[in-house]
């Protein structure tokens, strides 16, 4: 990791950039960054990685069992990790600064499984400052729904940049009376960034609580905390009634191999994600795309990127933030707020189910990653807005999937 990436050509942008990071002002978009960092990709298609292994994705529906169900959530949950943060770095060679969405950016495909049947993506960004995603990804034939939204909080430390992530997601199965999953968001650093070569470690603890009474804790490191390997976890998995007994014990690298141990010490293999098959998302081609569709949108940036062209990634961005400031001020004059695609907000006490799950997954700071979670009560959580996904939006909407 100490071998210097930075392109020779490059380096002395980088050096700026190192210095703006120095002078940050809290919004990781607005830095400015040489070409050889940036990601042709918008934060928006990050939302894929929840689902892109079809099979794990699918998996606990078909589970009649709520231990070993929930067992399933857990494995598919650590199986989605490695593409959530290590893809780029596997395939481009570092951590890259994705494409920062515009307010009503949507992106959508599908999977088509023989064996599954098709599993719909839909993702919008549902806020600019600070901004935010929101994602739907459902599998009708097994009768599996996600949906969240996310947005992330940055500092600084000597040598890494420290995320915080805020929102969460939550896993409906239809077929075990609507039984649902929170999903909390772990937090990360960004290492190797004087070289040249960032990537991303996770940290802390991330929780996934049931309305089947399970809940388990997983907890982060990266190299030399639970092992001398990087990117591990662990997680115990308890159930509401006793929450001291540990039913299992889930270790190992959320990027390669894991085991389970049971209650009464019995270890086998849980999960290597090196082995979970990553499915192709189907996107439409441009032509049939919409402006606001994110590949659409972006793709002369896009193609600015790959040419490497400083001049022609900035002119061709400040297009789209010309057309963004009009859009704003054409809103403001007439005393309206863009219309979200397929997304509502939800006040947290007006939601029973995530109310209940939160307080058991010891959710303090809903949406306000803004105060420091010491501070936050459960009082200001309830006044939260959560961003949640309405089905009858997108099946009136002129934008689909395919
Ligand atoms: C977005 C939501 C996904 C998981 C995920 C993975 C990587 C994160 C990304 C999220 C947010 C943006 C992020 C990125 C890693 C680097 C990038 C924090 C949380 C920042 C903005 C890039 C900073 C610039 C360096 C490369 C120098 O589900």
């Amino acid at each position: 990791a100490t071998e210097n990436k930075v392109p020779a050509s490059q380096s002395g942008s980088w050096t700026s950039f190192l210095k703006s990071i120095a002078s940050y002002n809290g919004d990781l978009a607005s830095l400015t960054a040489p070409p050889f960092i940036l990601s042709s990709v918008s934060l928006t298609e990050y939302s894929k990685f929840w689902a892109e292994s079809t099979s794990e994705f699918v998996a606990p529906a078909l589970e009649q069992d709520p231990e070993q169900r929930f067992l399933k959530v857990v494995r598919w949950f650590i199986g989605t990790l490695r593409e959530q943060y290590c893809s780029r770095n596997e395939k481009l060679g570092s951590e890259k600064k994705p494409l920062n969405p515009f307010l009503g950016e949507v992106f959508t495909g599908y999977w088509d499984s023989p064996e599954y049947g098709r599993t719909v993506l839909v993702s919008e960004q549902v806020s600019h400052h600070p901004p935010v995603t929101g994602y739907a990804i459902w599998n009708d034939a097994n009768k599996v729904q996600l949906q969240g939204y996310n947005g992330i909080k940055a500092s600084l430390s000597t040598s890494a940049i420290s995320v915080r992530q805020y929102g969460h997601a939550v896993l409906t199965l239809d077929a075990f009376g609507g039984e649902k999953y929170l999903i909390t968001l772990p937090a990360l650093h960004i290492e190797g960034i004087l070289f040249g070569s960032p990537y991303v470690e996770l940290e802390g603890k991330s929780f996934i609580q049931s309305t089947s009474g399970y809940k388990a804790t997983i907890e982060y490191s990266g190299k030399g905390y639970f092992s001398g390997k990087k990117n591990t976890f662990k997680a115990k998995v308890t159930s509401d009634g006793k929450p001291k007994d540990t039913l299992y014990t889930i270790s190992g690298q959320w990027s390669g191999v894991s085991k389970i141990k049971d209650a009464k010490g019995k270890e086998t293999t849980f999960l290597d994600s090196q082995n979970v098959v990553v499915n192709q998302l189907q996107v439409k081609p441009l032509a049939e795309q919409s402006e606001l569709e994110s590949r659409r949108a972006w793709a002369t940036v896009a193609d600015a990127i790959t040419l490497g062209n400083y001049e022609l990634i900035h002119q061709e961005k400040s297009k789209l933030e010309v057309e963004q400031r009009v859009f704003r001020k054409r809103e403001e004059r007439d005393g309206k707020t863009w219309p979200r695609r397929w997304f509502t907000t939800a006040v947290v006490k007006d939601e029973a189910w995530y109310e209940q799950l939160s307080d058991k997954a010891g959710v303090v700071a809903g949406a306000s990653a803004s105060s420091s979670s010491n501070n936050v009560t459960k009082a200001d959580r309830t006044t939260d807005t959560n961003w949640r996904f309405d089905r009858t939006l997108y099946e009136q909407n002129v934008i689909k999937a395919d």
